[in-house]
């Protein structure tokens, strides 16, 4: 729904997340599923992401939990406006415990993508950042212009958090580019790259 108040979008979702995920460092990320997850995949495949690939409401609770495990270290979620609406709870929960270093990137096409492109609840004026903001995130905007994005990226990297930005993208199809698809040897190459082989034992 294009409107004076929520213009079409210009963004592209592929662009926008290798501008985010460019030059990385020790940024630890988990992929929500679908699109984010194949959009964080041709940025290209790191052992500090991890990918979920079907547990749909469940990438902010994980990166939570990672933020919270990991204090020391800064924590990305990137998912899309369909799983974010599914783990909306979770921004409550992170409204709570509000770790300095999570950082909550939603690409936002307003549709499920994934699934045939159905109308999401943000193309119907749903304002998730809103959402977060209420929950007591401590910047939490609708992100528009290829301009902000490099803002954004330091916010993740430096700004004390919990941080959200929901990112309005053209509703495209890119070319699929899926991450490795075991989601236990994910979860270990995650665990051994961050703590050491010690931590398999
Ligand atoms: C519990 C559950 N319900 C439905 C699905 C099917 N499903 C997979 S991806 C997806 C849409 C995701 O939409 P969004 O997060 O907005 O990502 P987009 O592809 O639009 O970027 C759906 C409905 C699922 N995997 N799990």
């Amino acid at each position: 729904m294009s409107t004076a108040k929520n213009p079409a979008a210009t963004l592209r979702r592929r662009e926008v997340v290798s501008a985010l995920l460019e030059r990385r460092g020790k940024l630890l990320v988990v992929t929500g599923l679908g699109s984010p997850t194949w959009d964080c995949a041709a940025a290209g495949d790191h052992p500090l992401t991890f990918s979920l690939w079907g547990g749909m409401g469940g990438a902010c609770a994980v990166g939570l939990g990672l933020a919270l495990a990991q204090p020391s270290r800064r924590v990305l979620v990137v998912t899309g406006d369909g799983e974010m609406l599914m783990g909306m709870g979770s921004l409550a929960t992170i409204g709570a415990k509000r770790p300095g270093n999570l950082a909550v990137v939603v690409i936002d096409n307003e549709r499920y993508g994934e699934t045939g492109m159905q109308t999401s609840h943000t193309g119907q004026g749903i304002d998730l950042a809103a959402v977060a903001s209420a929950c007591g995130f401590a910047e939490a905007r609708i992100v528009r212009k290829a301009a902000e994005v490099a803002g954004v990226r330091a916010a993740i990297h430096g700004r004390h958090g919990p941080l959200f930005y929901q990112v309005k993208v053209k509703a495209e199809s890119p070319p699929l580019v899926m991450p490795p698809r075991d989601g236990a040897w994910l979860k270990h190459r995650f665990r051994w790259t961050l703590l050491g082989g010690g931590a398999l034992n």
